[in-house]
Parts: structure tokens; C-alpha cells; sequence
């Protein structure tokens, strides 16, 4: 089966092709030919990946889903949260980690987790995933793979950043990881 996955976000289409079975292809927005940008105004995970795939829906036949995610941080009473792209405003990685890192200092409580959301429009119907991962933010840069917040996060029982490790160890733990994966089941019971 063909299916839109609805991000610009080059990293998130990566990992999801890596996890996904070879007889579900996903198509990029690129392959569908929509390069605008897709506010995002909901005030949940679930409202804007909704909105994402809603948009995409909108715009071809084919079924769409669409990712929602971001880092929790307790201390910081749940920022970065749901605007964890453009935290320090830039949109630049770097700066949203340093901002993060900042606010941080001295801080005990390094608990995080976290979380993303999927919404699946299939034969104009919706349906939500989510897949959560809990754990610490490091005191500094740890790491280089991955994409975001990964050089900053250590998954619970575990001593690597997410930055440390090889792409399918992240999946294999990661908040999208989870979400896939029960994307998938649903897709292989309905197809
Ligand atoms: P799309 O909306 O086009 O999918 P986006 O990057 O803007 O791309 P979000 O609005 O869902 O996506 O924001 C998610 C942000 O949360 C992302 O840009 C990272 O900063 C952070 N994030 C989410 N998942 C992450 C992961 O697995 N590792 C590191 N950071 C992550």
C-alpha cells in the first residue's frame, strides 16, 4: 500500500522509512508535489498532527499520517512541549539545545520524556498513535547522530544519548519508534 507521510521534517521521514516494511511505501511530501509550509495552531500533539494530516488529506486522494512530537521536561513544567522546533526562535537545532541546557543549570531534576503523536487519515477516516519514552536531560552535548534534542537525552536505563546511538537502537526505543510500530499493527490489521 502507498501512504503520504506529511512532514518536512527530512530526519522524522528517514527513521519512519527505516522502521516501515518494504510492502508499505511511503511517499514524501516532495513526491507529492506540496512544499508550502503547514501552520501549526493546535495546542496539543494530537490537534497538530491532525491539522497536518488534514491539510495533506485535503490536498490528494491518498491515505496520510502525519507526526506531532517533541520533548517534555518536567523542571521546565513541560516546555519545550509542543513548541519544541522553534524554541529559541531560530528554528535551528543548536540553539533550541543551548536554550535548554541554559535553563537547566543547576537544576536537579533532570526528568524528560519524550512524546509523539500520530494521526492516520485512512478511507477519510482518523486514527491516533502515540508512543512515549521517559528519561534525563544530560548536563551537556553528548553525541552526534540523530536529529533535535537527541544530544541531549538519555533514554531511562540506558547510558547513551540518543545522539550516541545507531539509528535502529533509537527506534528501537524511541517515543516515534512506539508510535510506529502501532501504526503498523493497525495497517496490517486493516489491510
Ligand atoms: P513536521 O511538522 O514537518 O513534521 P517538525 O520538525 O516541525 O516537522 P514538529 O512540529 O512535530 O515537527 O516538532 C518536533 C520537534 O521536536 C522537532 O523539530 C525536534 O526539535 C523535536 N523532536 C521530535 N522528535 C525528536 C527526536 O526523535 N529526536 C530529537 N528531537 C525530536
Amino acid at each position: 500500500m502507498e501512504i503520504v507521510f506529511a512532514t518536512h521534517n527530512q530526519h522524522k521521514l528517514e527513521e519512519v522509512m527505516q522502521m516501515l516494511p518494504e510492502n508499505i511505501s511511503l511517499l514524501s511530501l516532495d513526491d507529492i508535489g506540496f512544499n508550502q509550509e503547514i501552520e501549526e495552531t493546535g495546542d496539543t500533539f494530537a490537534l497538530n498532527a491532525a491539522i497536518k494530516a488534514k491539510v495533506i488529506s485535503a490536498s490528494t486522494e491518498r491515505n496520510v499520517f502525519a507526526d506531532d512530537s517533541g520533548l517534555v521536561i518536567e523542571a521546565l513544567n513541560g516546555a519545550p512541549g509542543i513548541y519544541s522546533a522553534r524554541y529559541a526562535g531560530t528554528g535551528n537545532s543548536k540553539d533550541n539545545i543551548v536554550k535548554v541546557l541554559n535553563e537547566l543549570k543547576g537544576e536537579t531534576n533532570r526528568n524528560a520524556y519524550f512524546i509523539a503523536v500520530i494521526c492516520l487519515i485512512l478511507d477519510k477516516k482518523e486514527y491516533y498513535f502515540e508512543g512515549r519514552i521517559n528519561g534525563t536531560i544530560t548536563e551537556e552535548i553528548m553525541g552526534e547522530e540523530g536529529f533535535g534534542y537527541d544530544p541531549i537525552f538519555i533514554p531511562e536505563g540506558h547510558s547513551l544519548s540518543f545522539a550516541q546511538m545507531s539509528p535502529e537502537q533509537k527506534n528501537s526505543l524511541s517515543h516515534r519508534g512506539k508510535a510506529v510500530e502501532l501504526l503498523h499493527d493497525f495497517l496490517l490489521k486493516k489491510h
